[in-house]
């Protein structure tokens, strides 16, 4: 397992889609995510999609689900640290797109080159819902430091990633990665994990002045270094 997916992390970026949960469990994440949100007012101010593992058993549960874990860890190390999580969620018909991004760019840690997204999709995910678009290599061939959304789709090669409910992909802070509209009449939800290991320090001041909600979780292994106790976290469940 740990060569494949270190192989097409490093040569594409990412990672092609495998299975993590199975329907049953992707069905059950996919209902829990629905009644939190339910119980938040039905379509969220974008923010309030962010830390939901902070807040949420079932998130927590799903985010240090021990088949993710082996996967994450094949690719980062043995010590894992969680920092962040959104869940990505398109109601039917919506309009919301997602443009051309790095994800690292925006990030307030020092080290950007090590970091591993887990996208777990919980609904299926394809073109013709608004699932998740990459361009393959971009982590290596296009800028890291750069806020460029600007993209015509003509100039670069894009995968459409194809995924039933409960599979995840892994990708890489760099790898340019989009989304369309949902055109569907059923939602599409997907959930991203954020991981690090914690040798990797975040910068305090911006963490403090901006980012104020993100948290580190030890999840597996052990912290030799403890650069970033100012934000950790105990695990909330
Ligand atoms: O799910 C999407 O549409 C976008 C995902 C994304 O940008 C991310 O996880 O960083």
């Amino acid at each position: 397992m740990k060569s494949t997916l270190t192989e097409q992390l490093s040569r594409n970026g990412y990672v092609d889609p495998v299975p993590v949960f199975d329907r049953a469990e992707a069905d059950h994440y996919r209902r829990s995510f629905l009644e939190s949100l339910g119980e938040s007012g039905g379509r969220p101010d974008p923010h309030a999609l962010s830390g939901y593992h902070l807040r949420h058993r079932w998130a927590y549960e799903l985010a240090t689900t021990p088949a993710l874990l082996d996967r994450v860890e094949a690719m980062l190390g043995p010590d894992l640290v969680l920092w962040a999580s959104h869940v990505w969620y398109k109601p039917p018909r919506s309009e919301d797109i997602v443009p051309w991004h790095c994800d690292a760019v925006y990030w307030p840690v020092l080290n950007r080159d090590v970091n591993l997204t887990a996208w777990v999709a919980l609904s299926a995910c394809h073109r013709g819902n608004g699932g998740l678009r990459v361009i393959p290599g971009s982590h290596r061939t296009m800028p890291h430091d750069s806020h460029i959304t600007d993209i015509d789709d003509s100039s670069v090669p894009i995968v459409e990633l194809e995924m039933t409910p409960g599979q995840a992909t892994f990708f890489s802070g760099y790898l340019y990665h989009g989304s369309e509209r949902n055109g569907s009449s059923s939602p599409r939800i997907a959930y991203a994990l954020r991981f690090t290991r914690p040798e990797v320090r975040f910068e305090r001041a911006a963490v403090e002045s901006s980012f104020g909600y993100l948290r580190t979780i030890l999840v597996r292994g052990v912290d030799r270094y403890h650069y970033n106790d100012f934000m950790k976290t105990p695990p909330p469940f």
